[in-house]
């Protein structure tokens, strides 16, 4: 029988305001592009997306993301749009601290000395899903920049939930 396996991903995961707010701007959203509006507390920000990895490997990756060091750091998030590829409507930032960058750098680089390849076919671009199956519209609603102090990483896993894809955060790490 095939070894169980889990759809893994890294991600920033943000705390019950910054995702009360984001969820605000997926409603307004919703009532002008239709789609599915993700649940609050599954939304976040993909850092790096292993997909399936067998469950006997996961503590792999506990040990990969144990061994870095990294400071905590803020987002802004100021600016949304809609991609015609996927359908999803998204939010994110016109511009990123550098210290995003060099944690998805030195996540990307431990896992793969560890042995897991990551997913890396798009450029690394901070977004937060917020609808899937979207229609496009001439405007998205306009929103109060949202700030994120991000002082933590997570492990989170995708399954098949009732109402589509579910996540859930599995363990993670701090920013210090
Ligand atoms: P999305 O929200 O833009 O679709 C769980 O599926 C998370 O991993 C989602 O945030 C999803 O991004 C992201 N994801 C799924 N497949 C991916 C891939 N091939 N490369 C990068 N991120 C991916």
């Amino acid at each position: 029988m095939a070894e169980a396996s889990q759809r893994v991903f890294l991600a920033l995961w943000p705390g019950a305001e910054v995702a009360g707010r984001l969820q605000h701007i997926a409603l307004e959203a919703e009532k002008r592009c239709g789609g599915r509006c993700m649940r609050r507390d599954t939304l976040h920000i993909t850092l790096a997306f292993l997909g399936e990895v067998a469950e006997s490997r996961l503590p792999l990756i506990g040990e990969a993301m144990a061994s870095l060091q990294a400071g905590r750091f803020r987002l802004r998030i100021d600016t949304s749009g809609y991609w015609a590829h996927n359908h999803i409507v998204w939010a994110g930032c016109r511009a990123w601290p550098a210290q995003l960058d060099a944690l998805v750098g030195d996540i990307r680089c431990a896992l793969a000395d560890a042995g897991l390849p990551v997913a890396t076919e798009n450029a690394f671009f901070p977004h937060v899903t917020l609808l899937r199956k979207a229609q496009a519209v001439a405007a998205l609603p306009e929103f109060e920049s949202i700030d994120w102090p991000v002082d933590a990483w997570v492990l989170a896993a995708s399954s098949p939930a009732s109402d589509g894809v579910g996540y859930r955060r599995l363990t993670g790490w701090p920013l210090t």
